[in-house]
This record gives structure tokens, C-alpha cells and sequence, in this order.
């Protein structure tokens, strides 16, 4: 079973104001089987103040779908498991050779207080070499109940060391000069319903930020009657099993403290000069230059990802001026090539993900501000604060970076039964804040594996 809260429920006059979930329904063959493997043709509304049923609908599993027409809904009976107690004998692999991580000497980093994670209800609780491999040191967390009530969780954070590549190197008159990667892993995964999704937090040896989103889990899908189509809608992962496209966006709340309290944000695009060719400003047509545009305001701090441009917002210290650029100093924030909400303005569910209108906003910090979408999730958050005082000063003062990004998700086949992890990631980096590199401090990897080359 799959729980869904009701979007819009304007169609249906009964259903306004009430507090409604939609019940997917799936059946099992076995009590591990994957059930979304046999999804059902109908679903359940649950009134959760009343806690009782009040509907059963009809789901569209016709390409002409009127919601009488039940010719070739057949619950699909083919297997699909892939958990690897569940899969026939013999279909693993036995040729893979394990990569052992080691870290002899121990971890190069040092631990924080865990009393500062307090995280998602549907956390999950970590593993050892399977979630995380290495030196991994897990915090506890102390989260809710359904009732509210505080309780413990074991391991919902864990922090490890990964290598990440080279971290730079040159080769000169014969003589590579090398350093590695080596990156501070933060983790934590939160399964909600049939999606599972893991949040990195990752910090590298060159200043450079990055928050990374993993999904993963079993693809949201229901039945199809036998020779109907999704519409271009949906892709057919299994016989008579749609998996409908959907976006994902994720929000991230970036209290920022560059250099000091006192904050500006800009955006900085690269495009080419105005010049036309031949001109003495640009003889040969390829000039072109970065523009670093200050954002004065809440209203004008609305700003979507550009891609032709190669938008990134740098955020800036006005009073910390860089010696050599004689410009503040900076962190960059590098989005993610996200594309807008989908959703028409005139959509009656638009609402409630208006703060997906813009990828970034910039707000002056209110200690009460906290969620992007407001506390309910009821058409408050960004969009109302915004719209309230749209001249509200975000120059020079203690300013929060809220930044929205995701993908949209077109189903493939290979997803399925469960999905091989999709990604997203957005990234921090020192903008002009260093006087060099600041990763010339990292040691070359040991001169012994230079002599086995
Ligand atoms: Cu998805």
C-alpha cells in the first residue's frame, strides 16, 4: 500500500477541507514479495480526522478512461523482486571481486556534538559497511513519534572519508605533481513510502561544498488494463505496469555567515560582449565577459538557473575586500541544471508548490523561517513572506539563500523493480575568498604506489 495526500480536490465538493489520503492499493504473493509489482485498479480514501474510509475511486487504466470500462484489468502476476534473498538461485554474479576500503590508520577527522542533528520521521538507521564503508562513526538522533512525543533513533547520521578522484595535478618536464581527493561524508537516508532518498553533505580539501541527493526505491506506478498505452505520460516498466513521469525538487535553506553576519547576494552570468564583430571593442567577435549583478531586494531577488549564462550566485562579504581583486570576498553557489516546475499558473494545485516558481530566493533571516513551503505546507512560506514586503533590504545584512532544485523523472524500464540511484547535487565553492588554492597543503598520495606504476 502506497500513501498519497490528496492534491486537488476541487472536482469533488465533498472532499473540501477535509485532511484526505489516498490509499494505493498492491497485492503479494508472499509476505516479502514486491507488491508494487501487482497493483490494483482502484484506490482508497481515507478521511484521517474521521479516520474512516469515506471513498473507494476507480483508477485510469484505460487510454480512453471513463471509469465503468474494467476489460483488461488484470493484475500482473509476474515477479519482480530484487532483494537478493528474493531472486532465483544462481542469478547473482560471482565474478566481482570485492573493493576493500581500508583506512588503517584510522579517520582524519574529528566528531561534533550529535546533539545537533535533529532529522526527518522517516530516517532510516544506518549500517555499517552497507550504508557507509570505511572508519564510519554514526550519530544517534533524537526525533518524533506520531504522537509527537521525543524519542531516539539509533544511527540516523553517519560521517565517513571517501577517496574522490585527483584533487589536482600538473605534469611538468616529465614530473607529475599529484594529490588525491580525499572528501568528509556526511549521510543520511530517510525512506518515504516506496522512494528512498539519500542526502549527502560533502566537504573537500579545496573548500568546495557540495550537497548531493541520491533517489532510489521502487518506482511510483499503477496498473494498466492489457493493450492500453500511458498517453505520453507514463512509461511501461512491466506488462500493465505504468510508472507516470513526475519531477523532484528538493529545497535547501542556506543560513549564510560569509566572512560575518552581513551578507549580499549576486548573480554572476558569463555572456559575450555587445560588440559586434570587427568593432574595436571586439575585432575578432569572441569577447566576452562576467557580470556581477547585486540583488537589492527580496522581490528582485527571485531568480531562475540559466544555463546559457552559466548563472552561479556568488554570495559576498561587502566589508571583507579580497587584496588582489579589490572585490568582496565570496562563496559561489553552483546550481543544478533543474528545470522549472511543471505545473501551468493556473494549476488549482500551483498553490501549494509556489515556491517552485523561482529556483533561488533571497530573504532577510526571521528566526521563524524555516520552510520553503511554510510550516503547512498551505500556499505559505517564500511566495507569502516575499509578497508581504517585496522591498525588504537584502543588501549588507543577514541574509538567507533558500535555493530549489530537482529533476523530472521520465521512467525507464531499467528502473525497475527497483532503481538504480539517480542524482542531484548543488555546490558551494570559495569565490575570490583564498589568496591560492587552498588544498596546496595536501600531501601526495604515498611515493610507493608511484613506484608500482
Ligand atoms: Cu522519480
Amino acid at each position: 500500500m502506497v500513501s498519497r495526500s490528496m492534491g486537488y480536490v476541487g472536482d469533488t465538493p465533498e472532499y473540501r477541507g477535509r485532511r484526505l489520503l489516498q490509499l494505493f492499493l498492491f497485492g503479494k504473493n508472499f509476505e516479502d514479495d514486491n507488491e508494487y509489482a501487482h497493483p490494483f485498479d482502484f484506490l482508497v480514501v481515507v478521511d484521517l480526522i474521521e479516520r474512516k474510509v469515506i471513498d473507494i475511486e476507480e483508477l485510469p487504466t484505460h487510454d480512453d478512461f471513463d471509469g465503468k470500462n474494467k476489460e483488461g484489468n488484470i493484475v500482473p502476476q509476474k515477479s519482480s523482486n530484487y532483494d537478493p534473498d528474493l531472486v532465483p538461485p544462481n542469478s547473482l554474479r560471482n565474478d566481482l571481486k570485492p573493493v576493500n576500503v581500508t583506512q588503517n590508520e584510522g579517520a582524519s577527522y574529528n566528531i561534533l556534538d550529535e546533539g545537533q542533528f535533529l532529522l526527518g520521521f522517516t530516517t532510516n538507521t544506518l549500517e555499517a559497511q552497507q550504508d557507509c564503508v570505511g572508519q564510519v562513526h554514526f550519530f544517534d538522533g533524537v526525533l518524533h513519534n506520531q504522537k509527537g512525543e521525543a524519542k531516539k533513533v539509533k544511527r540516523v547520521v553517519c560521517v565517513h572519508e571517501e577517496d574522490a578522484g585527483i584533487l589536482w595535478k600538473h605534469t611538468a618536464a616529465r614530473k607529475p605533481s599529484l594529490t588525491r581527493s580525499q572528501r568528509l561524508v556526511l549521510t543520511m537516508i530517510a525512506t518515504v513510502g516506496n522512494y528512498d532518498y539519500i542526502f549527502n553533505w560533502m566537504f573537500y580539501q579545496d573548500g568546495k561544498i557540495e550537497f548531493n541527493v541520491k533517489l532510489t526505491g521502487i518506482l511510483s506506478v499503477h496498473l494498466l488494463a492489457t493493450n492500453a498505452t500511458p498517453a505520453g505520460h507514463g512509461t511501461i516498466v512491466s506488462p500493465r505496469i505504468n510508472a507516470p513521469y513526475h519531477q523532484h525538487f528538493f529545497s535547501l535553506r542556506l543560513d549564510a555567515e560569509i566572512d560575518g553576519n552581513e551578507n549580499t547576494v549576486e548573480v554572476l552570468d558569463v555572456v559575450p560582449v555587445p560588440d559586434e564583430t570587427g568593432t574595436r571593442e571586439n575585432p575578432y567577435g569572441q569577447g566576452f565577459t562576467s557580470i556581477r549583478t547585486p540583488l537589492s531586494t527580496a522581490g528582485s531577488a527571485r531568480t531562475n538557473v540559466c544555463t546559457e549564462k552559466s548563472r552561479t550566485w556568488l554570495i559576498t562579504n561587502p566589508h571583507s575586500i579580497h587584496p588582489y581583486t579589490n572585490e568582496p570576498v565570496g562563496w559561489k553557489l553552483m546550481p543544478w541544471a533543474s528545470p522549472p516546475m511543471l505545473l501551468k499558473k493556473g494549476s488549482p494545485i500551483h498553490p501549494q508548490a509556489a515556491w517552485m516558481d523561482y529556483n533561488t530566493w533571497v530573504t532577510p533571516y526571521q528566526e521563524n523561517q524555516l520552510f520553503s513551503g511554510g510550516f503547512y505546507l498551505n500556499n505559505s512560506g517564500l511566495p507569502e513572506w516575499v509578497a508581504r514586503d517585496e522591498n525588504a533590504s537584502i543588501e549588507n545584512t543577514d541574509v538567507v539563500i533558500w535555493h530549489n532544485f530537482g529533476l523530472s523523472h521520465i521512467p525507464r524500464v531499467e528502473d525497475w523493480p527497483v532503481m538504480p540511484v539517480e542524482q542531484c547535487s548543488v555546490i558551494l565553492k570559495p569565490y575570490n575568498f583564498f589568496k591560492e588554492n587552498p588544498a596546496l597543503d595536501v600531501a601526495p598520495p604515498r611515493r610507493l604506489e608511484r613506484t608500482e606504476l
